[in-house]
């Protein structure tokens, strides 16, 4: 079976199929349009797509992956050193963009610039390639250092989509709505290819306001919990999602209150998901099965995952003991690119995947998601920011001497970037600035806060656990 199923051989014709924001397709004009990407690509191993919220992204992507070419998404917001550094460590051969515009950086890129031109389409036939080869390669933020390029087959992918079209009753006859980025697993992987395998329509519309959601009109609806605490503060959008049939949250942790506030105002209990870009979505709430505050569900089809302590032995499943989250099964990366240290230090001598997450699982197989082990990751929005990448572009600045940052708790956010930083004469927005000209938006401190030393211990390593509890 083909990747992208219900793309390549349903017989489903509506011309609204695929609607970003104001744009439609049906299936045949896209898979058109995208076999006239592919057919510019054959050959190339590897293309870069610019991935504006646009319908141009979704017909780039789609065309990448007819031709058997890998995607590597570069995030419309990165700043010029991130989005150098994806470039350059992926080695891709040429940069999708919408025809007619200049991407940005294109000169300093040095890429041959491939267009999306919405106005040609072609009925070659490209064929399926195997299940092994690369789809996506996603960079992502560990600890320390840039972004890594994660590996993600074309089978990983396949097999994920699948696995979430049981656990959510998903069919061609569902309306999915969201208004995530498009250069992540959650709004590309889930939220673009989900309905190409699965079938159904996808309407993403542009910024995830609770208005643009209530107006959508959708039966199934993505979102970060940042996104679903706005909509259950705006309870006029949230009362017009009782029309759906599921609602699903993911990329972070929802909290307790606005899954309360959400049963009340749309009459449904928010199904859960945990998911990482490194395993895709591992782990679920079912739609014909309970849905708990604070939980995350049961493992996925094909997924096995165990908790450990600091050495490495099995924690009781008992619901209470807590460990770092391990996880094995078929929606699992190939690595890291060019990084086969981080490679080996991601995995247990036996093969499984260390999440970082720290969990609890009860007897009934259901998952708690308590924390992460190291404060050097954050949470923002359900994005993920390494604390390590944010100070290293801090430290750029010449008036920095020392910086340390951390993830603050934020009612909106979950998390908030923020910097403690020692400079000399240098203002908190100077360096909000400084940083947006390196990485990406998101990765910004949302606050800097100028102090005369950072707690160290007696070895002269940052305390962060006493900054973060102030
Ligand atoms: C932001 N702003 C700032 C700063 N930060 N201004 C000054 N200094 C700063 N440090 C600006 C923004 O640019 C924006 O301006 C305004 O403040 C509001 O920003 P924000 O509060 O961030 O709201 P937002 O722009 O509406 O974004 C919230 C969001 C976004 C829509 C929830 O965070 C988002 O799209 N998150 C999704 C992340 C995601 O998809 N993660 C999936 C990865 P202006 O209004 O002028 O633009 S996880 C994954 O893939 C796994 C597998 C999984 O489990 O899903
Ligand atoms: P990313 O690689 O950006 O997908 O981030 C993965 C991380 O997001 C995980 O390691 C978790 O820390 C977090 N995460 C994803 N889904 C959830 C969830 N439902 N509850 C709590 N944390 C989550």
């Amino acid at each position: 079976m083909s990747l992208l199923a219900a793309m390549s051989s349903s017989v489903d014709d509506r011309p609204d199929l695929v609607r970003v924001g104001d744009r439609s397709l049906s299936r045949s004009r896209l898979l058109g349009l995208a076999t006239a990407v592919a057919d510019d690509l054959h050959g190339l191993d590897r293309v870069a797509v610019e991935t504006t919220p646009t319908i141009h992204t979704v017909v780039g992507v789609v065309g990448a992956l007819l031709a058997g070419t890998a995607v590597v998404p570069v995030p419309s917001d990165a700043g010029p050193r991130e989005r150098e550094h994806i470039l350059r460590d992926s080695a891709a051969r040429a940069l999708l963009a919408p025809a007619g515009t200049t991407p940005h950086g294109s000169p300093a890129d040095g890429l041959p610039v491939v267009p999306v031109d919405l106005r040609r389409v072609s009925a070659t036939t490209h064929p399926e390639p195997g299940p092994e080869r690369t789809a996506l390669i996603l960079y992502t933020s560990g600890t320390t250092g840039a972004p890594k390029g994660a590996l993600l087959s074309r089978g990983a992918i396949a097999t994920c989509l699948d696995g979430l079209a049981d656990a959510w009753a998903w069919t061609p006859d569902d309306l999915l709505v969201h208004g995530l980025p498009l250069f992540h697993v959650h709004g590309l992987v889930l939220g673009v290819l989900g309905p190409l395998r699965v079938g159904g329509r996808l309407h993403h519309v542009g910024r995830p306001q609770p208005e643009r959601y209530a107006a959508a009109g959708g039966t199934l609806y993505f979102g970060v919990p940042t996104i679903w605490s706005r909509i259950a503060a705006a309870s006029a959008s949230a009362r017009a999602l009782r029309r759906a049939r599921l609602l699903v949250s993911g990329s972070a942790a929802l909290p307790t209150a606005v899954f309360d506030d959400l049963t009340g105002l749309t009459g449904h209990r928010v199904v859960e998901r945990y998911g990482m870009t490194e395993t895709l979505i591992t782990v679920s709430a079912r739609a014909n099965g309970p849905r708990r505050p604070g939980a995350v569900g049961v493992p996925l089809p094909g997924v096995r995952t165990r908790i450990v302590d600091e050495q490495g032995r099995d924690l009781p499943t008992d619901g209470t003991a807590m460990g770092e989250l391990l996880v094995t099964g078929p929606t699992l990366f190939d690595g890291y690119l060019n990084r086969p240290d981080a490679d080996a230090a991601s995995r247990t001598a036996d093969g499984w995947f260390r999440t970082g997450d720290v969990a609890t699982v009860g007897p009934d197989g259901w998952h708690r998601i308590v924390g992460r082990a190291s404060t050097d990751l954050i949470k923002s929005g359900g994005y993920r920011i390494g604390a390590g990448e944010v100070e290293e572009a801090l430290l750029a600045h010449p008036a920095v001497r020392e910086a340390a940052v951390v993830g603050l708790p934020h009612p909106d956010l979950g998390q908030q970037v923020t910097a403690y930083v020692v400079g000399d004469g240098v203002t908190g927005p100077e360096l909000v600035d400084f940083v947006a000209r390196q990485l990406s938006v998101h990765k910004r401190p949302r606050e800097v806060r100028l102090v005369d030393a950072l707690p160290r211990n007696a070895l002269g390593k940052v305390q962060k656990k006493r900054l973060v509890e102030g």
